[in-house]
């Protein structure tokens, strides 16, 4: 990394040693992971280069949109509407916390028996080792499961720009008059912050640049149902969480430029993996950067992975907005109707996650599905059992897994991965 980027993380107050030590293991990790991988799309080249520019290059576009008076705002969740931080001349990128770090400083703040992307949020604080969180003017926390909600009480203390959004926990009319309701205030906020009104026409532009964004995923997406598969599922991820910090236009152009690649790579029956590979779609908790165990795992004891039903995969990208609204109050209505079909493991009841997970298993024809839930998860670990018991009475073959962001278990998860691809066969 240049010296230039030096002097940019010491300004944006990052502890220098603490960060090093991150970004070597970040690079050895992909370096591992990702570029050991064989036959990969030529176009995964500008991903490689992204990741490799996480904490540069990208890091400084934002402060040099900042310094043209473009505020930064960033986000733990697919709640929190990029539509209108993008309306307001804002830009959303989202807190990876993918990784344990500073855990003995975290368990001063949090109990252990917390869930490690909750724990990560506080360690990349508490740790100065994020340069996106410290370049943002807004921090949005939102009440969704309880250990996020309490958790956003304690780190206002130590994120003095944090705003939280409250959600609400059942799909009924008051609920959606409640979201309605926050996503206006949130649009109050946003414009008080960057000191510009959202018009129709921004707000327009908003949604269609975040729907653009959305339907080169889609594209992507259904180019992975081919057999052989065109492309691992650990890029697919990549993408899927790259989505959350690059600029929208670039990254779609980037993606649609994949989508071509792997059009061509269909045609002539090229695939990464070969035709008989056991077909898994990966269904739960979100995976932010740098959480690429599971899927690894996955893909290294002989399975490819179809497709995801995550917040970093289809539950967050599935539905576009309707732009047609004449006016802000009716565009804003579309961006509730299209927000309120999230179907979080935080809904009581939440039937709709039970028919997506089916209709994507048929969808990207999965011989099986694995459940994956983050410890002391209580939302996902409470759905994943009704889930696997709803699965396997539609005989589709279907593995729990509850883990953590260490690699403590890496060799007791490949077991019973290896097990279950074999049952797959
Ligand atoms: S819309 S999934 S991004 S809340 S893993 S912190 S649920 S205890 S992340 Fe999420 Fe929004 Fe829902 Fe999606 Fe809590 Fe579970 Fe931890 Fe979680």
């Amino acid at each position: 990394m240049s010296e230039d980027y030096k002097s940019m993380w010491e300004k944006l107050g990052l502890d220098l040693e603490a960060h090093d030590m991150l970004l070597n293991v970040l690079g050895k990790g992909y370096q591992d992971i990702f570029l050991s991988q064989k036959d990969r799309p030529e176009g995964m080249g500008y991903f490689d280069f992204v990741m490799s520019e996480v904490h540069g290059l990208r890091i400084k576009e934002l402060m040099d949109e900042k310094d043209q008076g473009r505020k930064i705002i960033g986000s733990y969740c697919v709640f929190v509407p990029e539509e209108i931080a993008l309306a307001a001349n804002a830009t959303l990128v989202g807190l990876c916390a993918g990784a344990d770090f500073a855990m003995e400083e975290v368990e001063k703040y949090v109990p252990r028996n917390t869930c490690a992307l909750i724990k990560s949020s506080f360690g990349f604080k508490l740790g100065k080792v994020c340069p996106y969180l410290e370049a943002t003017d807004m921090v949005v926390g939102e009440n969704t499961c309880d250990g996020k909600k309490k958790a956003y009480e304690t780190l206002k203390d130590l994120v003095s720009n944090l705003y939280v959004m409250d959600l609400p926990q059942v799909k009924s009319p008051m609920g959606r008059e409640l979201l309605k309701k926050e996503y206006y205030r949130f649009k109050e906020a946003v414009e008080s912050l960057t000191g510009k009104t959202i018009t129709v026409e921004s707000l327009k532009q908003g949604i269609d640049t975040v729907n653009a964004k959305r339907k080169a995923i889609h594209r992507l997406s259904l180019l992975r149902k081919e057999n052989p598969a065109p492309i691992s599922g650990l890029d697919a991820l990549l993408a899927n969480q790259v989505f959350f910090y690059d600029n929208p236009k670039r990254f779609t152009e980037s993606v649609n430029k994949i989508c071509d690649e792997l059009e061509i790579r269909i045609q002539n029956k090229q695939g990464v993996f070969s035709e008989k590979t056991p077909r898994v779609l990966l269904s739960g908790c979100p995976m932010a950067v740098p959480n690429w165990k599971l899927p690894w795992l996955i893909e290294s004891s002989g399975a490819v992975i179809v497709g995801e039903e995550s917040c970093v995969g289809e539950r967050g990208t599935r539905n576009l907005t309707n732009d047609s609204g004449r006016t802000v109050e009716e565009l804003m209505e579309a961006l509730v109707d299209r927000y309120f079909k999230v179907d979080c493991a935080i809904f009581t009841p939440n039937p709709d996650r039970l028919s997506h997970i089916k209709e994507m298993a048929k969808t990207y024809r999965a011989d099986g599905v694995i459940h994956y839930s983050l410890q002391f998860c209580q939302p996902y670990l409470m759905e994943s059992m009704p889930i696997e018991k709803a699965l396997e009475d539609n005989n589709i073959p279907t593995l729990r897994i509850e883990t953590d962001y260490s690699m403590e278990d890496a060799g007791q998860l490949k077991t019973r991965l290896e097990a279950f691809i074999e049952q797959l066969k």
